[in-house]
């Protein structure tokens, strides 16, 4: 009963929903932490929905000239609500993606500045999206587990309580979000996303091993890798994140169960990975030092099971393990030759 209020206020309060009136009128769309791992390629991905001019791209760093290029790209600091209110208003957003975080491994080398950008900065944004009637959406990850949870496979509703700061961020949003949603109506989606890998450099994750070996073999033949060679964790190709991303913020709020899904593509550990990179590069030379980040990934998912989102949403993933070596082998082999590296 409570949850059919909620949700016809929430279809009183929001302007879009079906694929119908999102074509006929697209959303304008601010992405947050938009320099990060997903924050460029989801805005191409969005600006081909919807078109270029409706997709804000922004964070606090200096953009390359092909950012600017590619479409709008604004400054927004997370931490500035003022500043936060007025580009809402001024460009008349209606759904936020906020990206903005410190991720696994950087976040532990950075306590105080994960708290503010993680949990302060969530304070905002979510306070903005209730404020402007926004939908928001916000990343969660197989982080938001812990040593306490079950790892093979995790459900969607288990014991969350993880060790490092990025996690407890990470819990703290899909917490508040859903509270949001149920006091005040507010559209919060969240996925927990496992690692994402995409050409783009890593980010200060534990799965980016799976990003850094493709750069560091196709530059030198060689890579070092920090976790165990039968370290198993859920992964994704960024093509399979982003086309969640896009359908879940689609779906229509009728057809959603939860407000938080977990997705994933696949599981693998770095050896079946390297496993797979040989059947293209037989020649390459991997070496194992486990450091600080194996004690993270110990304590995260092997198996992820997103049986809730295929079914509330039909959820399907469609990168493999070998389509996405081909797909990185190509992407970040193009990157170099762009760089000039
Ligand atoms: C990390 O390793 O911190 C991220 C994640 C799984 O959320 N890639």
């Amino acid at each position: 009963m409570f949850r059919n209020i909620c949700r016809a206020s929430i279809k009183f309060n929001v302007r879009f929903y079906s694929g119908e009136l999102l074509r006929k009128r697209p959303p304008k769309i601010l992405i947050t932490g938009g320099l990060g791992q997903l924050g460029v390629e989801c805005a191409k991905y969005l600006r081909g929905k919807y078109g270029q001019n409706n997709v804000i791209l922004s964070d606090i760093i200096k953009p390359t000239e092909e950012i600017v290029k590619d479409g709008p790209y604004i400054f927004v600091d997370i931490l500035d609500f003022k500043g936060l209110q007025k580009i809402v208003v001024d460009h008349r957003v209606d759904w936020l993606i906020h990206f903005s975080a410190l991720l696994s491994a950087i976040g532990e080398q950075n306590v105080p500045l994960a708290v503010r950008v993680n949990i302060e900065g969530m304070h905002n944004v979510i306070e903005l999206a209730k404020q402007y009637k926004l939908r928001i959406f916000v990343p969660s990850t197989i982080g938001a587990f812990g040593p306490d949870s079950p790892r093979n496979p995790t459900p969607n509703i288990t014991i969350q309580r993880p060790r490092t700061i990025y996690g407890v961020s990470k819990v703290h949003a899909e917490l508040l979000g859903e509270y949001y949603y149920h006091k005040f109506g507010l559209d919060f989606r969240c996925l927990r996303f496992p690692g994402v890998i995409s050409s783009d450099p890593p980010g200060g994750g534990t799965t980016d091993y799976a990003i850094a070996i493709f750069h560091d073999i196709l530059r030198r033949g060689n890579y070092e890798c920090y976790l165990k060679p039968d370290t198993r964790l859920p992964m994704m190709h960024v093509r399979d994140a982003l086309r969640a991303l896009s359908e879940y913020l689609e779906a229509p709020i009728e057809t959603l169960n939860r407000r938080v899904y977990n997705v994933t593509s696949m599981s693998f550990t770095p050896e079946e990975l390297v496993e797979a990179i040989s059947k293209y590069l037989p020649d390459l030379k991997i070496t194992y030092k486990p450091d600080s980040r194996q004690d993270i990934a110990d304590s995260w998912p092997q198996v992820f099971d997103d049986s809730e989102a295929r079914r509330d949403w039909n959820w399907k993933p469609e990168v493999d393990l070998d389509n996405l070596v081909k797909l990185m082998l190509k992407e970040v082999k193009e990157k170099i030759a762009a760089n000039g590296l």
